[in-house]
């Protein structure tokens, strides 16, 4: 790359929504782990996707709904909060909010029937002729709605990695529009030398468009531009390699938020109180790992942190206490 200015394409590939085939996707998504599809209106009932298809899964669903519910703009929600963002008259001002559907069958049905007809992304989808592999899905969709009424960008969570265990994951942008920045991690970086420095880029989904992403290997966070009145998304997670996906595996319910202020300095996990740990990681990390009296190892605060800041550790630490994934 030295020499010539990197174009946003080197670094995701972006593949034309009509030339879009399985094996197409498998070659695009193989080389950097990220693709995007721009598909402008590629929705199939675009225009009849809003709230009010979410009013209607709560109305059918509101427990499967609250289950796993998140803030991505802010703090730990209320109880009630999921509630009155889908009421006939959302609350005024901005806000980013998530849940996943898993465990019912009848809501992820009825959520797709009326937001994705089509089930997954077309150019994913088995062709008669192709010999590639279609992806298998788990039986769980995440659905992101938010408004941003202001004049800046509405930022959702900081920037991270995952823990998943599956090979990426799509998403429709179904309404709206979202901003994601993507930077390859130093693992990706040393899988891929043509992403060497690549710095950050950003991906601007609007109605129709379809990302696709492993966010193990690449660094992400994403925002809504601002006077955005929906942007709704909903993802899957994809399995390339033939595993068989277990009925869910997103959980957006991490718990790994601080739910009173902390000091810095605080200890906030040790090893034997959570042996399965692993905090995202993030570029603004609030956590770090620190050795105990006892030679065990703890979470501890790097900083002052705010009730319902989300914990994080920064990408140079060694493995925290052993994994309870984000899975999501
Ligand atoms: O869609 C978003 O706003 C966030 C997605 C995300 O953070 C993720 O896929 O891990």
């Amino acid at each position: 790359m030295s020499g010539r200015k990197r174009r946003k394409a080197d670094v995701v590939p972006q593949l034309a929504s009509s030339a879009a085939t399985l094996e197409g996707f498998h070659q695009a998504f193989g080389w950097h782990q990220v693709l995007f599809v721009p598909r402008r209106g590629a929705c199939t009932k675009r225009g009849r996707v809003g709230l009010a298809t979410l009013r209607r899964l709560y109305a059918a669903y509101p427990a499967v709904m609250r289950r796993a519910f998140s803030l991505e703009s802010g703090r730990r929600p209320a109880p009630e909060t999921l509630q009155k963002l889908l009421a006939q008259r959302p609350p005024p001002g901005s806000w980013y909010a998530s849940f996943v559907l898993q465990r019912s069958k009848c809501a992820l049905e009825q959520f797709l029937a009326q937001a994705l007809p089509e089930g997954v992304p077309n150019f994913l989808r088995p062709n008669g002729k192709a010999k590639a592999k279609a992806p298998r899905h788990s039986r769980a969709a995440w659905v992101f709605f938010g408004r941003n009424s202001g004049q800046r960008a509405l930022r959702g969570r900081p920037e991270h990695t995952d823990a998943i265990q599956h090979s990426g994951t799509w998403h429709v942008q179904l309404k709206g529009e979202k901003v994601w920045t993507l930077s390859p991690t130093a693992e990706l970086q040393k899988q891929v030398p043509s992403l060497k420095g690549a710095g950050r880029v950003r991906v601007h989904c609007k109605e129709g468009d379809v990302l696709c992403i492993n966010t193990r290997l690449w660094w992400h966070k994403t925002h809504i531009p601002p006077n955005c009145k929906l942007s709704m998304s909903v993802a899957r997670d994809m399995y390339l390699d033939g595993t068989r996906p277990g009925a869910c595996d997103m959980t957006n319910v991490e718990g790994h938020y601080a739910l009173r202020p902390i000091r810095k300095g605080a200890v906030i996990f040790t090893e034997e109180e959570a042996p399965q740990l692993q905090l995202p990681r993030s570029s603004d990390a609030n956590c770090e790992l620190q050795e105990s009296q006892s030679g065990g190892l703890v979470v501890a605060a790097k900083r002052a942190v705010k009730k319902g800041e989300w914990f994080s550790l920064s990408d140079s630490e060694e493995e925290a206490p052993r994994a309870r994934k984000r899975k999501r």
